[in-house]
């Protein structure tokens, strides 16, 4: 299938049946708050601080699925292992599914182990998947014996010994429920239209006999808990949606709830998984990610993200306000896989060191990441983590209006001062040429009072020194159209994406850029579409690029030429496709580097 149309069905897929909720910015986060009492604002602010100081949390998900590992029949099905029974994925019957129970014996599970590692990690609470869609519960439910205990010949309660274990490391704990798709149970969405006994299932069937009795139970049996996770609302109505947040409130005032709980609910805002995005967000949200391709494990998957990269998308994201929720997946056995936990422990280890970086930091100023790294706050100081250190040994900084009292480069809590000069509005640090840390280094910066919005321009900076990408995002459009899509990858993977569509004869991208050095840039753009297409780049100063290159269904990029910058200061690019389809053109960025 194209690519094209593979968005398509998805996009309306999503748009029906598996579509986040993600509350708007400007909704009074404490709608399911009611009564405004002081004992009620010391309980929110106590159970809003795990979540919005901690910002770096272990998700895991563990369950039924985990045994098969993306494999069923002696065939291996790629995409997210917890989907595998799906008719997407392998259609598992659900009497064979259930069978598998009897197989699932995850001896090697130890919760110690787990909760050690997500705090030798940095994190600051796990949040594991008590139930997902396929309906199997992982802990001893009285409501339905399609549970680990009743079902299994491992007989634990693996939600006990992990609900203990996180107490015990001082880590806060959740439960992920999936709440309205139940694969196996009597009128779950996706599951059997009928009872046992041929009698039509309706979902207030598995509402009430289930997903309720099985929320109390998480919410009763495992005492304090920190968070309910609730996932795919689908077209839930809102009446049971509301019942259920009465059942947490009730039952676990102290826990925070997601936003996927459906109806605009919950305390703070679920992003699309695995979505880090571009620019900052106000108010309380998360980004849940995981640390391979599937969330739940499967045996071909060793696509890890490095130490970088999950320190890369931890900072970024924390720098756009967010938290970052990291998924583990444990296999069959209850291990996680090896490479999985190394890349963790070695994040952990230079958390440690930085801490200040993650734990109640502030959101970057900029509004958006630099072409070295990104930027958090904390009190008086501005933290630069450069993920891509600088060969020249100039760190360029664009934008900055408040005086800098002092700048260092730190080893740990070892501070080294570093010179600077401002040059039109940059500010050019001097580093040494080698990284003072790795994965990444961090330059503070302290100022005589908090930076304020208005401290910063932000308007994007040519960096002089390195590759800068001017996203769609940023661009001011004018006859086309601006948004951002996800697709898929693989089966369950999303990707996400900031594109300018729709082109028309006459409409443009502008993007506003702050040039310190003028001269020679290489200029690329990256796009797609179907066959050749020619776009025009041009400048205020009459700098032009202009040429055919061309496209194909997936984003590539493309060198168009060069562009030259005769004078610093703010200059105004433009962009505009010449020839070729413009329905089916669009562009994710303009990519300049400086020759040499
Ligand atoms: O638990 C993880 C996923 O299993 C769950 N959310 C994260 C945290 C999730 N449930 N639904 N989705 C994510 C949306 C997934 C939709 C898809 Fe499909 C499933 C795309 C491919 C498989 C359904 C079937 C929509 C398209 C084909």
């Amino acid at each position: 299938m194209k690519a094209g149309i593979f968005t398509i069905i998805v996009t309306v897929i999503m748009a029906g049946i598996f579509i986040y909720p993600a509350m708007s910015q400007h909704e009074p986060m404490n709608e399911m708050w009611g009564s405004s009492s002081p004992s009620n604002e010391a309980l929110k602010a106590g159970k809003e601080k795990l979540f919005d100081q901690g910002n770096y949390a272990m998700f895991i998900h563990w369950g039924l699925y985990s045994h098969l590992g993306g494999k069923w029949k002696g065939r291996t099905y790629y995409g997210i292992g917890e989907w595998i029974m799906n008719k997407n994925m392998a259609n598992i019957p659900v009497e064979e599914y259930k069978e598998i129970a009897k197989e699932f014996n995850p001896v090697s599970f130890d919760a110690r182990a787990i909760a050690r590692l997500a705090k030798d990690a940095g994190m600051k609470y796990i949040i594991i998947t008590s139930k997902h869609h396929d309906g199997f519960a992982m802990f001893h439910s009285k409501a339905d014996p399609f549970n680990i205990v009743d079902a299994t010949p491992f007989g634990r309660d693996p939600m006990k010994e992990l609900a203990a274990a996180c107490r015990e490391e001082g880590l806060g704990f959740g439960f992920y429920y999936s709440h309205n798709q139940d694969w196996t149970a009597p009128g779950g969405s996706g599951g059997p239209g009928f009872h046992p006994d041929g009698s039509p299932a309706t979902f207030e069937d598995y509402f009430y006999k289930k997903c309720i009795p099985q929320v109390r139970e998480i919410c009763t049996n495992y005492g304090p808990i920190d968070f309910v996770w609730f996932d795919t609302p689908g077209n839930m109505k809102k009446e049971l949606v509301v019942e259920l947040v009465k059942v947490v409130r009730e039952l676990q005032p102290g826990a925070m709830l997601n936003s996927r709980i459906g109806h605009n609910m919950g305390d703070y805002a679920s992003k699309g998984d695995m979505e880090v995005p571009p620019v900052n967000i106000e108010g309380l949200w998360e980004t849940c990610d995981t640390n391979n391709d599937s969330w739940s494990y499967a045996w071909y998957d060793n696509n890890f993200k490095n130490p970088k990269e999950i320190l890369n998308r931890l900072v970024s994201t924390v720098a756009r306000g967010g938290t970052y929720l990291f998924n583990v997946g444990p296999d069959g056995q209850g291990q996680i896989p090896e490479i999985g936990q190394r890349f963790l422990r070695e994040t952990g280890k230079w958390i440690q060191k930085y801490p200040q970086i993650v734990y109640a930091a502030g959101s970057s100023p900029w509004g958006r990441a630099l072409p070295w790294g990104d930027v958090t706050t904390k009190d008086q100081s501005v933290f630069l983590t450069i993920f891509d250190w600088p060969q020249d040994g100039k760190l360029y900084l664009p934008g900055l209006k408040k005086e800098i009292v002092s700048a260092s480069l730190l080893q740990g809590s070892l501070k080294t001062n570093i010179s600077f000069e401002t040059k039109q509005g940059w500010t050019i640090f001097d580093l040494p040429c080698q990284p003072a840390d790795a994965p990444a280094s961090v330059v503070e910066l302290s100022f005589d009072s908090a930076l304020q919005p208005d401290d910063v321009d932000k308007t994007l900076g040519l960096s002089p020194n390195s590759e800068s990408q001017l996203l769609a995002v940023f661009a001011e459009v004018n006859g086309a159209e601006s948004k951002t899509i996800r697709w898929m990858e693989k089966f369950g993977e999303w990707k996400h994406v900031s594109q300018i569509s729709k082109w028309s004869k006459g409409s443009f991208a502008a993007w506003t850029l702050d040039v310190l050095e003028p001269g020679y840039y290489n200029l690329e753009l990256r796009y797609k579409g179907s066959g050749k297409l020619v776009w025009n780049i041009t400048t205020d100063e009459g700098g032009t690029v202009q040429n055919q290159q061309a496209s194909t269904e997936k984003y590539h990029q493309y060198a168009m030429g060069i562009l030259e910058f005769k004078k610093p200061g703010k200059h105004v690019i433009n962009v505009s496709l010449v020839e070729g389809d413009p329905e089916a053109s669009s562009l994710e960025a303009i990519i300049l580097y400086p020759i040499n």
